[in-house]
């Protein structure tokens, strides 16, 4: 109820196109909160209170999404190409409330899913295409222009020591119960700091970075299948473009959801690893060095490890991060990504000749 009369004074704040006669909430994020909202003239829009908790520094992430869609605008001014924030009755775009409280609300993109799973090899093609074209139509903007919003949000060997941390607090008490998967992770903890010391040498470039490349943050078109828009730039940040790639590997080449609860049936599909490839390569292939071609697999592996070590460290800190719907979620999530990371660890060297064979083909 009382969440109910604050939500109908939030909505109040926002330029709409009519009143909001409906909200109700919306989508699988693990962080932010969402509603979908409709008016009585039919227009709807996406309601987000963010979590300020995660995203402390509300200033410098509204002005990264500003930055960015400003950006990507002037290169596809599409309608419905890019997410577009609606404007505030103070003449702003995103409203603070006590408690720390940041809320904001953009255009529903209409006529678009997102989909959890591809379900076909041309459905994951295509999101390579969409991410491939971020991050083309992103390459001459400064990455040092935005805020590390989240800082350090691929350091894996900072997530290790948070892992560390977590096992050595046991602040929920079930570390005795998972000596097996706190094992497994640090067992690979010495392979976690590839990706960064080459960043801080150099070898590999910082560019400015979705970071949250999921399946399910591409959204296409009903119809056509094609793909529309972007979604989710709260992490839009200097990163790793191998990070990027991995992240959508890690999501969308799997047999199975992040959580499943049975690991037998979570396997890389060297298939849909082939197909995203093909799209991502295909677009900002030519615009990618060596060595940042060369570490495209190790980015797949290592943010489904980087992933698997929060998950756990979060299951040991009693659920306090990532949105749970059932007990045991983050534990069936950190499990699944085991089973992610110790069957990419099979196939490396056939992962690795693929995207060999479409970067030539992609003139890569
Ligand atoms: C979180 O909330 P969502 O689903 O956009 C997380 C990502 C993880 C992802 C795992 C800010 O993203 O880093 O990869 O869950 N975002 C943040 O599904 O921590
Ligand atoms: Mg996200």
């Amino acid at each position: 109820m009382e969440e109910n009369i604050q939500l109908s004074e939030i909505l109040k704040r926002f330029r709409t196109d009519g009143s909001p006669v409906r909200c109700v909430p919306y989508g699988s994020g693990h962080i932010n909160r969402t509603w979908l909202v409709e008016t009585g003239r039919h227009h709807r829009y996406i309601l987000q209170q963010v979590n300020t908790a995660v995203f402390t520094d509300a200033d410098g992430l509204m002005r990264n999404i500003m930055l960015v869609t400003e950006h990507l605008r002037t290169k596809d001014p599409a309608p419905g190409h890019v997410l577009t924030l609606v404007g505030t009755t103070d003449g702003g775009f995103w409203i603070r409330m006590p408690g720390n409280q940041l809320w904001r609300m953009y255009e529903f993109v209409s006529g678009g899913i997102c989909l959890e799973k591809a379900e076909t090899r041309e459905d994951i093609r295509l999101s390579g295409v969409a991410f491939g074209r971020f991050h083309q139509q992103m390459a001459d903007f400064p990455a040092r222009r935005l805020t590390e919003v989240i800082p350090g949000f691929h350091d894996t060997p900072a997530r290790y020591r948070a892992l560390r941390r977590a096992i050595r607090e046991d602040r929920a008490g079930r570390a005795e119960g998972i000596r097996k998967e706190i094992d497994f992770y640090l067992e690979r903890e010495e392979t976690a700091g590839r990706m960064v010391s080459m960043q801080r040498t150099g070898e590999l470039p910082t560019r400015v970075t979705h970071n949250d490349t999921k399946l399910d943050n591409v959204m296409l078109d009903e119809k056509t299948r094609q793909p529309l828009c972007i979604l989710d730039l709260d992490t839009v940040m200097p990163g790793l473009a191998a990070n990027d790639f991995g992240e959508s590997i890690r999501f969308g080449a799997s047999t199975a959801a992040e959580d499943e609860p049975d690991t037998s049936r979570v396997h890389l599909d060297l298939e849909m690893v082939g197909a995203f490839t093909e799209g991502f390569l295909g677009v900002c292939g030519a615009d990618l060095t060596e060595a940042e071609l060369e570490t495209l697999h190790e980015g797949a592996r290592l943010m489904t490890l980087e992933n698997g070590t929060r998950f756990l460290a979060d299951y040991l800190n009693g659920d306090t991060y990532y949105h749970i719907s059932r007990p045991d979620q983050n534990l069936d999530r950190a499990r699944a990504q085991m089973a992610l990371v110790r069957d990419m660890e099979t196939k490396e060297e056939q992962i690795r000749r693929m995207i060999r064979r479409i970067r030539k083909e992609a003139g890569a």
